[in-house]
């Protein structure tokens, strides 16, 4: 309710930076950002996102089950085992069915929770179908994203200080809205590689359900596909050091013909050659 209503004011907001800010096109609206009194997940934003959610409350009511028979049997044995009611305690210390029985249905519940718990693990990590690929590399402390696929441009993001985003991004949440945002276009699969330059850093956005540790040295792999436009954010989730907490992740996603010509602006102001056709976005690339 109350996240519904923020919602509500964000977009009011937006739209008036929409209007106020004549360089850019059509504001998007803030979605992914975290709410008051927020109990559970972000909502899902990613395809991910969605299974992780569904484990989640598959593994709920299991360890639900699970926590009430134990608590059950606690309370059971308390009650008719109590010296009033069971004054000659029995002398018995084994019982082999028994044993056989709490050996074997815990392992055929841990296989239970290991089929869908695999199944995402693979899921997640890789993009079979991607079309395209983002580097993030996390630096002390900021973030770059290079689109090698779109001309090989790099843009730097790093987190607004409070003066500047109250001027620039007001409807912006403060300590997360940054100058560049990684950009993507709505419900493109986008392959994410990510490395570091200096220390270890943990790109992890909570709505897309990916949470990818950067290390120096090292290429990590993971996908998002957002099919919603919008602003939405996570934070640095490796501790790296004094900046720690100042190196938000905001991802900007935009439809395609806006991404493209946002693409377009990129490759020219980084002095690469205007673009004739954008076929580079759209056709997976093989590598
Ligand atoms: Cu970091």
């Amino acid at each position: 309710m109350v996240g519904k209503r923020l919602l509500g004011i964000f977009g009011v907001l937006s739209a008036i930076a929409g209007v106020g800010v004549a360089s850019s096109a059509r504001a998007q609206p803030v979605i992914g950002v975290p709410h008051e009194w927020q109990m559970d997940f972000p909502p899902s934003y990613t395809p991910l996102m969605e299974r992780v959610a569904s484990l989640h409350d598959l593994l709920l009511v299991i360890i639900t089950l699970i926590s009430v028979f134990v608590l059950f049997l606690l309370v059971y044995a308390m009650w008719r085992f109590h010296v009033s009611r069971n004054p000659t305690p029995a002398t018995s210390t084994h019982n082999t069915v028994l044993e056989i029985a709490w050996t074997i249905i815990p392992i055929l519940i841990l296989v239970v929770i290991a089929i869908p718990s695999f199944r995402l693990l693979y899921y997640g990590d890789k993009a079979t179908d991607a079309a395209f690929t983002i580097k993030v590399t996390g630096h002390q402390w900021y973030w770059s994203y290079a689109y090698p696929d779109q001309g090989n441009f790099t843009v730097e993001s790093r987190i607004l200080s409070e003066a500047d985003r109250v001027k620039l991004k007001p409807n912006q949440p403060r300590m997360l809205a940054v100058d560049e945002e990684m950009v993507i276009p709505a419900g493109a699969t986008v392959r994410i590689i990510g490395t570091a330059a200096d220390s270890m850093h943990g790109w992890t956005v909570p709505g897309f359900g990916i949470k990818k540790t950067v290390i120096p040295g090292r290429l990590n792999e993971g996908w998002i596909n957002v099919p919603k436009e919008g602003y939405y954010f996570g934070q640095c989730s490796q501790i790296c050091g004094n900046g720690h907490s100042y190196m938000p992740i905001a991802v900007r996603v935009l439809s395609k013909p806006e991404f493209d010509k946002w693409v377009e602006q990129k490759k020219k102001s980084a002095g690469l050659l205007p673009a004739t056709d954008f076929a580079s976005a759209t056709t997976p690339a093989n590598r």
